[in-house]
């Protein structure tokens, strides 16, 4: 199926965003996707749990706070809590997002909790990068990954009624002057309260910011071709081992395992040999 949806994709904006758990990261979304339907734009919303092996009840609960607001058809949404997958959850992600947009969504919203690199390989697959940051956070930003760090191209402070969001920004600035990007972008730093509403429009305002300097320096398609060069490398990888399985089946697995765990046999040789025989088909 997603061979022959392939084709038709290409067209949507895919936006990311990642924050610590409890952000505000859904109720962020949820204001974005209500500007945008406001801009006539059609949204496909995909919130991934990749801290819960199953379909949560805060997934749930999301789903269903964000489904009371859109009776709307303009807006979809698919949760997702799949760790473990066959393929990986940034795999995964990856192909809900091809059929989103090949279905003609205008705007894909991919939302993640920060926390590791599952998320940060989802989050690589967006053409733009929101991060979430809290007053409050303890060590507040210095607590964030570096990795998460590299991948904001535009920050967001919410809960910006609570104390210390100016602090939270100072901590942005200070990481931002050590290290200039690749683009050459410096990422904007907007605040917002999502829960009321309040800072929205500057918020995407920032996003279509990025757009332009993307389109302006030719970056977009170099973008992508880094997007799937890792993908790429992740498919192939996935494909072989899929057919290794095949190949071996599960019983055959743990019975090497086991001889090599009494030392019967030769792990790396073993390997080769399975790697050679895949070769041949
Ligand atoms: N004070 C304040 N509360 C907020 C703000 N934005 C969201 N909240 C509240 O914070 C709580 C968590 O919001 P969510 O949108 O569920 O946060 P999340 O990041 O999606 O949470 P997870 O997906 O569970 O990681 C909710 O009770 C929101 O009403 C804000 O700007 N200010
Ligand atoms: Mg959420």
């Amino acid at each position: 199926m997603l061979k022959s949806l392939f084709p038709h994709t290409g067209r949507a904006r895919i936006l990311g965003l990642t924050g610590p758990p409890g952000a505000g990261k859904s109720t962020l979304v949820d204001q974005l996707a209500r500007h945008y339907r406001k801009l006539h734009q059609t949204v496909g919303i995909i919130a991934v749990d990749p801290t819960s092996p199953y379909t949560g009840g805060a997934i749930l609960g999301d789903r269903i706070r964000m489904q009371e607001h859109f009776s709307d058809p303009g807006i979809y949404i698919r949760s997702m809590a799949t760790r473990g997958s066959l393929g990986g959850l940034a795999r995964t992600t990856a192909d809900v997002a091809t059929v989103l947009d090949a279905s003609g969504r205008d705007l894909i919203m991919i939302e993640t909790v920060g926390v590791g690199q599952d998320e940060i390989d989802i989050v690589r697959l967006a053409d733009i990068t929101v991060v979430m940051l809290v007053p409050g956070m303890g060590d507040d930003v210095q607590t964030i990954k570096a990795g998460i760090m590299e991948i904001a191209d535009v920050f967001v402070i919410n809960k910006s009624d609570r104390e210390g969001a100016e602090r939270v920004e100072r901590e942005i600035r200070a990481l931002q002057s050590l290290a200039e990007r690749d683009d050459k972008w410096t990422p904007p730093i907007v605040k917002t309260v999502a829960s009321e509403g309040t800072g929205i429009e500057g918020l995407a305002a920032a996003i279509s910011d990025y757009e332009t300097y993307l389109q302006r320096e030719q970056l977009s398609l170099q973008k992508k071709v880094q997007t799937w060069q890792d993908r790429l490398l992740e498919m192939l990888r996935d494909a072989l081992l899929e057919r290794a399985r095949e190949h071996l089946g599960n019983d055959a697995v743990a019975g090497y395992a086991a001889e090599i765990a009494e030392h019967k046999r030769d792990p790396y040789e073993l390997v080769e040999e399975i790697v050679g025989k895949l070769g041949k088909g």
